[in-house]
């Protein structure tokens, strides 16, 4: 069957690297395909949402650079968090530069981001370079990345050509590549697999004022064949409580998933 029919376990033999592996395996366990986009600006804010909506995602996405307070010991409380609740770290970082330099800002600086990130993700738009680069820190280290080949915001440049240039990158790194940032599943052959994550997705409104715009799990999982949905604002800044939130796209996500593989 083709891989959008497969279930996450079923597709886990379909990767070598260990954070594909070991993600598939997460949702399986945990039934859940839902990442929370975590971008608030306080230690404490982070934490305290991280605990609540912990239990509900596979995957926690963070801007560690929006932080205020950031410091060490803020990576300990994340790994605490990381082991109660049993969920992965992806550090959206958006690598864009040469192999040489984007080496350095994933290993080095205050951040040291291949420290304590399971996965992080890159533009294509320097070429195979700047994957070789973090590929010499992060596959030792057991991470994988995702290629953005698509983005949400209104007027995005990847597209057409762009985008097609993103997958055969990725097909040239499979050991360390492992899936796109996009809206929809880009390859479609039963003999290759990448996850794709969703960001853009929200069930309350279409768009913010600064070109973001929003689709809901159901179009995304469902009809556009991605893996996991990307939300954050639709969770964190809710009137309703965080948990009630977090529960409802956890949910709105997964019944997605059931549907498609039974259609
Ligand atoms: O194309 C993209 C790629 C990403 S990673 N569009 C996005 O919105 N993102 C990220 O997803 C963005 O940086 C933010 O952290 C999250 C969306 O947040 P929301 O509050 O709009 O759900």
């Amino acid at each position: 069957a083709f891989n959008s029919k497969k279930t996450y376990g079923e597709r886990i033999e379909n990767f070598t690297n260990i954070a594909a592996r070991e993600l598939l395996t997460l949702m399986e366990r945990k039934k859940t395909n839902l990442s929370l986009a975590l971008d608030v600006n306080t230690k404490r804010e982070f934490l305290e949402i991280a605990d609540k909506v912990g239990p509900y995602i596979c995957l926690l996405k963070t801007h560690i650079d929006i932080l205020v307070d950031f410091d060490q010991d803020f990576i300990e409380q994340l790994k605490k968090l990381q082991n109660k609740h049993d969920f992965m770290i992806f550090e959206d970082r958006k690598f864009a530069d040469i192999g040489n330099t984007v080496k350095h800002q994933y290993s080095k600086g205050i951040y040291k981001i291949a420290e304590w990130a399971n996965i992080t993700n890159a533009h294509p738009l320097p070429g195979d370079g700047i994957v070789s680069g973090l590929k010499e820190v992060g596959l030792p280290l057991g991470r994988g990345l995702l290629l953005l080949a698509e983005m949400s915001s209104k007027g995005s440049l990847a597209t057409g050509a762009y985008t097609e240039a993103a997958v055969e990158m990725a097909r040239r790194h499979r050991d360390f590549v492992i899936g796109f940032i996009a809206g929809r599943k880009l390859v479609s052959n039963e003999n290759e697999d990448f996850i794709v994550m969703s960001p853009g997705v929200g069930l309350d409104s279409s768009k913010d004022g600064l070109g973001q715009q929003y689709r809901t799990p159901r179009n995304v999982i469902l009809e556009s064949n991605s893996d996991i949905i990307i939300v954050g604002r639709g969770i964190y800044e809710s009137d309703k409580d965080v948990i009630e939130e977090a529960l409802r796209y956890k949910n709105a996500g997964w019944n997605a998933y059931l549907e498609r593989l039974m259609n």
